[in-house]
């Protein structure tokens, strides 16, 4: 049992926050390209508990595995200390001091739902739940998306992973079973709801990834590069009607192009089948979503390729792709109403068997989690 707040600080929390992890429905790598996106909560969540102090001293403790066990400090204003999950919490106290919000010192209890590296923004829950506990204790005037875009700048600016703004605005705004359209060009959202007769399910490949690592970075670059020797500032500005000039870049900038221009035109198709509630058609779109990922993205591994294949198989799914990020995570599947647990289950038995990995289901969420 790890210690209450109570315990680690001698007195109770002024303050108790609450944030979300998300799984992407589809629109992946399209966020920096400024296309869309279809991110959706889920019911895991990252919980922080805070009280002012008096001083300028930052006093947190995390309840994760992976932590050390211990009360970790800075002083505000100090630069990195590199401790891993610490940079989170000194990276929002720095970019709201760098945005003009006074802050005094901190005690903090972070305790969070959404498994690191799985691909389901447990770094953006946790960067969003520090914000919201903030805005509330400093009275800080702050609407859910200043918040998501200040997450966004913890990533980028301060832990050095140049991420979009999906995952801080799923965090923010996004609620269950619905799901957020957003352009992020734009910034322009819409809520559409889940139709009936279907079953989201997730699956933890259990190979997990880092965003600050080369691979993410390597991808962003090359839609930069491609963008620029295109004309146009961002590939989202691109259609399909380009794409015979795209493909004729030198490798592998035209499949990167390609991937991002058919997975913005498969966003808007989702929508329309989330709409009219074509299941089958929504199937359809997954498993192209994956194949554009794994193809010319090449942003998949060979676990989660084996947990789409298994999908595949399965006459209750009617579709599956990879979720996140890539390099490893979770792959998300759409399974007929009623059958999501059996179809998440027998999926689980037969990816750790044939794989020796060890996945999780975080959808539909397992009873007593
Ligand atoms: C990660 C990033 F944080 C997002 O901004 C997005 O680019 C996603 O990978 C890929 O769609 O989750």
């Amino acid at each position: 049992m790890s210690p209450t707040f109570q315990e680690l600080f001698g007195h109770p929390p002024e303050v108790v926050a609450q944030a979300p992890g998300r799984v992407n429905l589809i629109g992946e790598h399209t966020d920096y390209n400024g296309g869309f996106v279809l991110p959706m909560a889920i019911p895991q969540q990252t919980h922080v508990e805070l009280r002012r102090r008096g001083d300028r001293r930052v006093r947190a403790f995390s309840t994760n595995k992976s932590a050390s066990g211990e009360i970790l400090e800075f002083e505000l204003g100090q630069e990195s200390t590199g401790k891993g999950w610490l940079d989170y919490v000194q990276g929002v106290t720095h970019v709201l001091q760098r945005s003009g919000f006074p802050l005094s010192g901190v005690e903090l209890r972070i305790t969070s739902e959404v498994p690191l590296g799985s691909g389901l923004s447990s770094s953006a829950s946790l960067d969003v739940c520090l914000l919201r506990a903030l805005r509330e204790a400093f009275a800080l005037k702050l609407d859910d998306v200043q918040i998501a875009l200040l997450g966004q700048r913890v990533e980028v600016d301060f832990v050095g992973a140049p991420v979009g703004v999906m995952d801080p605005m799923a965090a923010s705004i996004a609620g269950l079973n619905v799901a957020l359209f957003l352009d992020t060009h734009t910034m322009r959202f819409e809520r559409v709801p889940l139709p009936p007769g279907v079953d989201p399910v997730i699956i933890n490949s259990g190979v997990a990834h880092n965003h600050s690592a080369g691979d993410y970075r390597v991808r962003r670059a090359e839609c930069e590069r491609a963008a620029k020797q295109l004309g146009v500032s961002q590939l989202r500005d691109l259609t399909e009607a380009d794409l015979p000039r795209a493909l004729a870049l030198s490798e592998p900038l035209g499949r990167r192009v390609r991937h991002v221009v058919t997975e913005n035109a498969r966003v808007l198709a989702t929508v329309e089948a989330l709409r009219k509630g074509d299941l089958p058609g929504l199937g359809r779109l997954f498993y192209a979503s994956h194949d554009s990922q794994r193809l010319d993205y090449e942003v998949s591994v060979p676990e989660i390729d084996l947990l789409v294949d298994l999908a595949r198989e399965d006459a209750d799914v009617y579709g599956a792709r990879l979720t996140g990020g890539g390099f490893g995570g979770s792959v998300v599947m759409l399974a007929r109403d009623g059958t999501g647990t059996a179809v998440a289950r027998r999926i689980a038995e037969r990816y750790a068997a044939r794989s020796g990995q060890r996945p999780t289901i975080l959808l539909p969420q397992p009873s007593g989690a």
